[in-house]
C-alpha cells in the first residue's frame, strides 16, 4: 500500500466550507451534519454523549486548517523546533478549551442552544483524559498551550496510555481503584497515523561486524520487536493560528502472530507476543513519584523515547541531507528522567543507524537535550538495575558504558586520586547492586540543566546534584514553573474573568502581568462587593456540587479551606486533619467558642500501594464522619473529602476556595503548582517556605500571605540535631490530647488500632515534622480565622493576590526556556484567505 504524499491530487476548498465556518448558523448546521453523518444518530435518538461526539468533532474540524497550516509552515521555513519528552501529558478535558482559544464560546452556545441544548451540559460529557499523575503531567500540558500560544514551533511526545490514572472511589471511607475507561466511546480529539509507525527493539544481543568501509561497528539482534503508532491531537493556541501536535504512541505487535510458532503448534506463544507488545502503553503507572524495578515501567519508557526520536530524525531528513545540523533544528526538553533513556538512543540512532563517528554524534546529542528535574525526593531519583537494564537494552548498556567510561576519564583528570568523587558522579552506582543512575545520564547528556523553582534548583545545586553543579555550573539554571491562564482562569471561572476584564480589558490573558492593573480597585467598595458576590456565588454553585456528589451539606457562607493534590506524607494532609481536630477538640470543651465556620475540602488520589496514604484518607473520611454527626458543632465545622479529582474538578474547587494550604514540609515539594491556581482565583495561602510558595509569598507580599512552619535550614539542622518527634508530644498538651483522640479509636467507632500506625509514625518517627511544626501552623490558622471575620479586609488581600500573580503564567516559564535553553523564536502562522479567521 502506498502511504506516501500523492502531489498529483489537486482540489480546491471552497469557501464557505461548514468544516471551517465559525458563525453560529454554520456551526449549528455542521453540528447537526456529524450528528448523522459522523455519529450516525437521528437526532431524535441522539443522546448527550451522541451531541457531544458531533460538536466536539465540529470543532474539531475547524482547528484542523491550523494546524495543517501550522504543520506545512514549519516545514517550509525549516524552523528550530522544541520537542517535549514527556510519559505524563495531563491535558484534561478539550472541549472549552478549544472553544475559547477559538474565540467562538459564544457562537456555539448559541447554536447549541437553539436545537434545545446547554453547551454546559454537552462539555460535562467529555471523559477527561488523565495521562498523568499530577503537578508533573498537568505541567506538560500547561507549557503545550503557552507554547501554541506564544506561538513556538513544538511537538510533545508521550505515551497514548489506553487506561489513564484510575477512577477513586470510596467505600466506607476507603480508596477504591476502578480502571479508567477513557477511550470507550472513543476520542473525537486524535487522529491516528499509522502510515507513520515506527518499530523499537527489546532485548537479544549485540555482534560486531566489520563495515564495508572497514570501519568497526555494533549490530543489536532484538528478542522481538514492538510497533509505535502515533496519535495526534492539535493543541491550538488562544487567539492565535498556531496548532501543535501532541503525539502520543500506542504500543502493536508487528505482526498479529508469530506465524512460525503458530504452525508449529504454539498458539499461545504466538499470542504472547502480541499481548506483551499491547502491554506496553496499556496503563499508566499510578504513582505520583519514579517507580523503582517494574520492568514494563522502563520499557514504556524506551518504548515512547525511541518512537519519538526516530520521528525527529524521519521529520528531519525530509527537509534536510543529513543529520549534522540535527542540535539546531532540534531541541529536546527531558520532562524529568523518565525519558532520559533519550541520551543512548540518539547515539545509538546516530551511530548504529546513521554511521556518525562517536565524538560527532556526543556532540549532537549533548547540543540536543535539556534537563528538568522535578523531585528532591531522595528516594525518587530514579535508577534501575543494571539487570534489567542490560536484558532488555543491550546494546544502549553498550553505549552507556562508553559515555560513562570517556566521561570519567575527564573526571579523573579534573579531580585525581578522588574516587569518592568519581563513584558519586558516575552514570552507574556500583555501590551494591549495580543501577544505572537516570538524573547522570540525563545530565552528563544534557546541555542545560534545570530545578523547577527558585528554592528547589538552590536545593539541587547544593544538595541532590551538588557534584554536577561543581563540574558544570553553567549548565544549570531556574525555571519556576507556571500555569496557563486559559485553563485556570478563563475557562474555569468564567466570573472572575467578566469581573476582572470589565476593568482592565482582557489583554491579561495573554500578558498576566497586566493583572496589577487590578491594584487601582483594591479600594473601591463597590468592586470589593461584587468580588464577594461572584466569589459567594461559585461557593454556592460548588456546595451543590457537594450534596450531590457526597450528600454532605455545606454552607457558602462559610471559609471555604480546600487542600486538593496528591495524597502524600510529605504534603502533610494529616497535618491539615490535626487541625481540625484539635478545632473540634476546642470546641467540645467550649461549646460556645467563638471560631469562624470552616468548611475544610479534600481531594486527591493515593497510589494504590502506598498504604500510609490510603490511611489518611480513611482518617480525613472518619474525621468528617464524627463531626457531621455531632450536633454540638451545629455546622460549625464541615470536613468533605471530594472522590476523585482531577482536572476537571480543579476547575471547579479552585474558583471556589478562600484558603488554600500549601503545606509541605520546608524542602519536600520541589514547587507545586496548584499553589499557583488558588491564588490566580482570589483565594489566600497558608503556606510553609517550601517550593514555588516562597516566590508566590514575594510576590503578593508577606503581608497578604499566612507564613507558618521551619524553613529548609531549620529542617535539616533539626534532623541533623536528633530529631525527636517525642519532646512535642510530651510538651504540648493540647497536641498530645489531639493526637490521642485519634490514637484511641474515638473517629474509628472504638477500633484504637485503625489508627495507631499513623499516630505512632508521627511520635515516634515523623518524617515529615508535623509535630515541629504543629503550633506554628495551629497559631498561623487561629490568624486566618480572624483575617476572614473581617471581610472587607479579606476581599482587599483577594484582590491583591490575583493582581499580582502575572508571574506564574506558564506563558513566562516558556518564554524563559525559550530564550535560555532552547533558543527558538516564534513563528507566525498565516492562514489561508479561505479560512475564517478566529473572532
Ligand atoms: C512534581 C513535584 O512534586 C511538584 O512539586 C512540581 O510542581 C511538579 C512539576 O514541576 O513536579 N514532581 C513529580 O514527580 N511530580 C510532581 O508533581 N509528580
Amino acid at each position: 500500500m502506498d502511504t506516501s504524499p500523492d502531489t498529483s491530487f489537486v482540489c480546491p476548498i471552497i469557501i464557505e466550507d461548514d468544516r471551517t465556518g465559525l458563525d453560529t448558523e454554520t456551526i449549528r448546521r455542521a453540528l447537526r451534519d456529524n450528528l448523522l453523518y459522523i455519529q450516525g444518530k437521528l437526532p431524535e435518538l441522539a443522546s448527550k454523549n451522541d451531541l457531544y461526539m458531533a460538536l466536539a468533532y465540529t470543532i474539531r474540524d475547524r482547528l484542523l486548517q491550523r494546524w495543517l497550516t501550522t504543520q506545512q509552515t514549519y516545514l517550509k521555513k525549516d524552523v528550530r523546533t522544541v520537542c517535549y519528552l514527556s510519559a505524563e501529558f495531563l491535558v484534561g478535558p478539550h472541549l472549552a478549551n478549544n472553544l475559547i482559544n477559538l474565540g467562538i464560546y459564544e457562537q456555539v452556545q448559541k447554536a447549541v442552544s437553539e436545537s434545545g441544548l446547554k453547551l454546559e451540559e454537552l462539555i460535562a460529557q467529555e471523559e477527561e483524559p488523565g495521562l498523568g499523575n499530577g503537578g508533573l503531567g498537568r505541567l506538560a500540558a500547561c507549557y503545550l498551550d503557552s507554547l501554541s500560544t506564544l506561538e513556538i514551533p513544538a511537538i510533545g511526545y508521550g505515551i497514548r496510555y489506553e487506561f489513564g490514572i484510575f477512577d477513586q472511589e470510596i467505600h466506607d471511607g476507603w480508596q477504591v481503584e476502578i480502571t479508567d475507561k477513557w477511550l470507550q466511546y472513543g476520542n473525537p480529539w486524535e487522529i491516528a497515523r499509522p502510515e507513520s509507525s515506527v518499530e523499537v527493539k527489546f532485548g537479544g544481543y549485540t555482534e560486531s561486524y566489520t563495515d564495508e568501509n572497514g570501519n568497526y561497528r555494533s549490530r543489536w539482534i532484538p528478542d522481538y520487536v514492538v510497533k509505535g503508532i502515533p496519535y495526534d491531537t492539535p493543541i491550538l493556541g488562544y487567539r492565535v493560528n498556531t496548532a501543535n501536535t501532541m503525539r502520543l504512541w500506542k504500543s502493536e505487535a508487528c505482526e498479529s502472530f508469530d506465524f512460525g510458532r503458530f504452525n508449529r503448534g504454539d498458539y499461545y506463544g504466538a499470542v504472547d507476543n502480541k499481548v506483551h507488545s499491547e502491554n506496553i502503553s496499556k496503563v499508566l503507572y499510578p504513582n505520583d513519584e519514579p517507580i523503582q524495578g517494574k520492568e514494563l515501567r522502563l520499557e514504556q519508557q524506551y518504548f515512547f523515547v525511541s518512537c519519538s526520536l526516530q520521528d525527529l530524525i524521519r521529520i528531519h531528513l525530509y527537509e534536510n541531507p543529513s543529520l549534522d545540523n540535527f542540535h539546531q533544528k532540534w531541541s529536546v526538553q527531558l520532562n524529568d528522567t523518565h525519558p532520559s533513556v533519550g541520551v543512548a538512543e540518539l547515539m545509538r540512532l546516530l551511530i548504529d543507524v546513521h554511521h556518525f563517528d562517536w565524538d560527532k554524534a556526543w556532540f549532537i546529542t549533548q547540543n540536543t537535550f535539556a534537563y528538568t528535574n522535578h523531585t528532591l525526593l531522595p528516594e525518587a531519583l530514579e535508577k534501575w538495575p543494571l539487570s534489567i537494564f542490560g536484558r532488555l537494552f543491550p546494546r544502549l548498556m553498550e553505549i552507556i558504558y562508553e559515555i560513562n567510561y570517556r566521561f570519567l576519564d575527564k573526571i579523573r583528570i579534573i579531580y585525581p586520586h578522588d574516587d569518592g568523587k568519581m563513584s558519586r558522579l558516575s552514570i552507574i552506582d556500583e555501590s551494591g547492586e549495580k543501577y544505572v543512575r537516570m538524573a547522570h545520564l540525563a545530565c552528563v547528556g544534557s546541555q542545560a540543566i534545570n530545578g523547577v523553582a527558585a528554592l528547589h534548583t538552590e536545593l539541587l545545586k547544593k544538595d541532590v546534584l551538588r557534584d554536577f553543579y561543581e563540574l558544570f555550573p553553567e549548565k544549570f539554571s531556574n525555571k519556576t514553573n507556571g500555569v496557563t491562564p486559559r485553563r485556570w482562569m478563563v475557562s474555569s471561572n468564567p466570573r472572575l474573568t467578566f469581573a476582572i476584564t470589565e476593568k482592565i480589558g482582557e489583554n491579561w490573558i495573554k500578558h498576566l502581568e497586566d493583572l496589577r492593573g487590578l491594584e487601582n480597585y483594591v479600594d473601591d467598595g463597590g468592586f470589593r462587593d461584587s468580588w464577594r458576590r461572584i466569589k459567594y456565588d461559585i461557593k454556592a454553585d460548588l456546595a451543590n456540587y457537594i450534596d450531590k456528589k457526597v450528600g454532605i451539606k455545606v454552607d457558602p457562607s462559610t471559609l471555604f479551606d480546600v487542600q486538593v493534590k496528591r495524597i502524600h506524607e510529605y504534603k502533610r494532609q494529616h497535618l491539615n486533619v490535626l487541625h481540625i481536630v484539635t478545632l473540634y477538640h476546642r470546641l467540645k470543651n467550649n461549646p460556645n467558642l467563638d471560631i469562624t465556620p470552616r468548611t475544610f475540602i479534600f481531594g486527591g488520589k493515593a497510589a494504590p500501594g502506598y498504604f500510609m496514604a490510603k490511611l489518611i484518607i480513611k482518617l480525613i473520611n472518619s474525621v468528617a464522619e464524627v463531626i457531621d454527626n455531632d450536633p454540638t458543632i451545629g455546622g460549625r465545622l464541615k470536613v468533605v473529602f471530594l472522590p476523585d479529582y482531577n482536572v476537571t474538578f480543579g476547575q471547579r474547587v479552585y474558583p471556589a476556595a478562600d484558603l488554600s494550604e500549601q503545606i509541605s514540609t520546608a524542602g519536600k515539594e520541589a514547587s507545586g503548582t496548584g499553589n499557583m491556581k488558588f491564588s490566580m482565583n482570589g483565594s489566600l495561602t497558608i503556606g510553609t517556605l517550601d517550593g514555588a510558595n516562597i516566590e508566590i509569598r514575594e510576590e503578593v507580599g508577606a503581608e497578604n500571605f499566612f507564613l507558618f512552619g521551619l524553613t529548609t535550614e531549620e529542617v535539616y539542622a533539626k534532623k541533623a540535631a536528633g530529631y525527636n518527634p517525642q519532646e512535642y508530644y510530651y510538651h504540648n498538651e493540647e497536641l498530645r490530647a489531639v493526637l490521642d483522640l485519634i490514637g484511641s479509636g474515638f473517629f474509628s467507632r472504638g477500633d484504637s488500632s485503625l489508627f495507631r500506625p499513623l499516630v505512632d509514625n508521627l511520635i515516634y518517627n515523623d518524617p515529615y515534622m508535623l509535630l515541629a511544626d504543629y503550633q506554628s501552623y495551629i497559631d498561623c490558622q487561629e490568624g486566618v480565622g480572624w483575617a476572614y471575620k473581617d471581610q472587607e479586609h479579606w476581599s482587599r488581600l483577594a484582590i491583591l493576590n490575583v493582581a499580582r500573580m502575572g508571574k506564574f503564567s506558564s506563558d513566562r516559564s516558556i518564554r524563559e526556556y525559550c530564550e535560555e535553553i532552547w533558543r527558538i523564536q516564534p513563528v507566525k502562522i498565516e492562514l489561508p484567505d479561505y479560512i475564517q479567521a478566529n473572532a
